[in-house]
């Protein structure tokens, strides 16, 4: 590939992982305080004032830093690769990825000083001071302005090659990059238009539902933004690193699809029990959350389906023999699958979320960061670091340092998080309440019954830290290694050739139909709450 797209990628791998580092250290702390080992008092002296500075921290570090610059960086490198075109403008993408790393230093300074300790949500009326917002804003900006970058380059890649489809990985990438553009209008607003003005002391107060309804109009297809990356790499790579070819093209590409259309107009099920909403909005994006479980159905279908191709191309047989055959030594391959695997479980968790009456059981409960580190923490970022284990040797030209360090790193990973999460499952089931320090509770609740799962929690937390030091190390050592190679990335080929149905091919349905559901869905929710908006929240700092 082109040497200047290489060097923008690894420049994003660098910021990424040196996120993921930092925030993970705060991993293991929360699972040690709720199993009842509480080290933040002595983390005072190095600048970790509290339990809710370290859970923001964790949380911004991971799920929003890693991932986003992980993925601007990959869906970058994914849409080069297989358009074989260097991107057209390529200054563009820098300013991108400088808007975001200047964002995220101004965001960083009152994070570190405990003064924006407002957890990764960031929901008013709580109040960090202006500027940690200013860098939220610059962040988001930059990851835009990178992803105009991808679509000019796919645009122009259509106009130099009229008459052909886009080739899978660039047209997945650039469908991410657009759910990412429209969807990220919510939050845009609301730090734009409330809070900022709000933290700078212009307004007296904000109206805190109409804050967080735009907060969520973003944040549900947030998680579709890191998940559809790890699909690109399901879909387009997973195939042929298991030595066969994708199952079925079309049906990948109608799935991305989907997910454009669906993935915004479902933010309300994260507010079923929020007042001020009305019982038809809630329902309605209750019935679409449940339809946007069905492009992750057919997802599983196809990858499955191409995975059993490769494995009887290797050998494999019988109904479920022919898993044997998978290559599960290559370290890429089975930190991916090991992350489908928990998926599988993730996603059952999400229909009990969604379900109207149900979620009112585990809403704000422990069950909820248990869901979310089988989907963001293992589906997702288990996946980019398998992803990792190929691109780093692709990028540097460097030999992977230990592959049987990188498959101890990712079945430590599974196995830590499946331990992790069933315990965070479990005591969410028995009612202790998530963002919140469990330690001091385990002996006066349920005659003890918290102690089991906070011990599950905490011995989770702590074999995941031991991975992801393994991680480092595996990463830090092929950047040193002098073994050379050189690497290709992994892109599969679908098994049938027949050319694309043109409605798969054409843009503007679509797209018309992931406005009409937007304004649907949203429409009279936003009308409703800013024809009655009351910007009469004070800002306070509990921490
Ligand atoms: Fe979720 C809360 C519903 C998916 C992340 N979710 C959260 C939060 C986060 C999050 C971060 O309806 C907390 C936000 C906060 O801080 O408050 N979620 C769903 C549903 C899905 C779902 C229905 N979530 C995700 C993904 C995430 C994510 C993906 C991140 C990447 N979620 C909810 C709801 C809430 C929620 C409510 C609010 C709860 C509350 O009250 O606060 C679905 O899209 C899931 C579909 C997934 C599947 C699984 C498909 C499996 C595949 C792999 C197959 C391959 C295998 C390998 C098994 C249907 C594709 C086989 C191997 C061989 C070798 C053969």
């Amino acid at each position: 590939m082109f040497a200047a797209e290489k060097k923008l990628v690894g420049a994003h791998m660098l910021v990424a992982i040196v996120a993921l580092t930092l925030g993970s250290l705060f991993g293991p702390l929360q699972a040690l305080e709720h199993m009842g080992l509480n080290l933040y008092p002595t983390l005072k002296a190095v600048g970790v004032q509290s339990y809710y500075q370290g859970l923001t921290l964790h949380g911004v570090l991971n799920a929003l830093v890693w991932t986003t610059v992980f993925i601007t960086g990959f869906l970058t490198l994914a849409t080069v690769r297989t358009l074989g075109r260097p991107i057209v403008k390529i200054w563009i993408s820098w300013v991108g990825f400088g808007l975001m790393v200047v964002g995220l230093v101004i965001a960083a300074i009152p994070l570190l000083l405990n003064q924006a300790s407002v957890l990764y949500t960031f929901y008013p009326p709580l109040q960090a001071p202006w500027y940690y917002y200013l860098g939220l804003v610059l962040f988001v900006v930059g990851s835009w302005v990178s992803g105009w970058s991808l679509i000019i380059t796919v645009v122009v890649w259509r106009r130099e090659n009229k008459g052909q489809t886009t080739p899978f990985m660039a047209f997945a990438s650039v469908i991410t990059v657009v759910l990412w553009q429209i969807c990220t209008l919510g939050i845009a607003s609301e730090i734009l238009v409330l809070i900022l003005p709000w933290s700078l002391g212009l307004v007296q107060g904000i109206d805190v539902q109409l804050s967080r309804t735009l907060f969520w109009f973003t944040g549900h297809p947030l998680v579709y933004f890191w998940l559809l990356p790890a699909y690109v790499s399901w879909y387009g790579m997973i195939p042929k690193q298991a030595g066969g070819k994708l199952f079925s093209e079309p049906l990948a590409r109608f799935s991305f699809w989907m997910f454009l259309l669906l993935s915004t107009p479902l933010g309300l099920h994260h507010q079923y029990v929020d007042p001020g909403l009305t019982e038809g909005a809630k329902f309605l994006h209750a019935v679409l959350t449940y339809a946007v479980f069905f492009p992750s159905m057919l997802t599983a279908f196809n990858v499955i389906a191409s995975m059993e191709n490769g494995a009887r191309a290797r050998g494999g047989k019988g109904l479920v023999g022919w898993i044997r055959a998978l290559p599960w030594k290559e370290p890429s391959f089975a930190a991916q699958v090991l992350a489908m695997i928990l998926f599988a479980f993730g996603g059952a968790g999400g229909v009990i979320n969604a379900s109207y009456n149900i979620n009112l059981v585990i809403h704000n409960t422990a069950w909820v960061p248990g869901h979310f580190h089988l989907t963001v923490g293992t589906a997702v970022t288990l996946s980019f670091m398998g992803i990792l284990y190929w691109m780093l040797p692709y990028l540097t030209g460097k030999a992977l340092w230990s592959k049987k360090a990188a498959l101890w790193q990712a079945w430590l990973w599974f196995g830590g998080m499946a331990i992790f999460s069933t315990g965070m499952h479990r005591i969410g089931l028995l009612g202790a309440p998530r963002r919140t320090m469990l330690g001091v509770a385990i002996d006066n609740y349920g005659s003890g019954e918290w102690r089991i799962p906070t011990l599950l929690v905490g011995i989770g937390g702590m074999i995941l830290f031991v991975s992801l030091v393994i991680f480092l190390a595996e990463m830090v050592m092929t950047l040193r290694s002098k073994v050379k190679v050189e690497v290709d990335m992994p892109i599969a080929e679908p098994l049938h050739n027949d050319p694309m149905p043109n409605w798969l091919n054409n843009w503007k349905p679509w797209l018309a139909g992931t406005v009409g559901m937007i304004v649907v869905a949203y429409g009279p929710v936003l009308i409703q709450l800013i024809g009655s908006i009351a910007s009469n929240a004070p800002g306070f700092q509990l921490w």
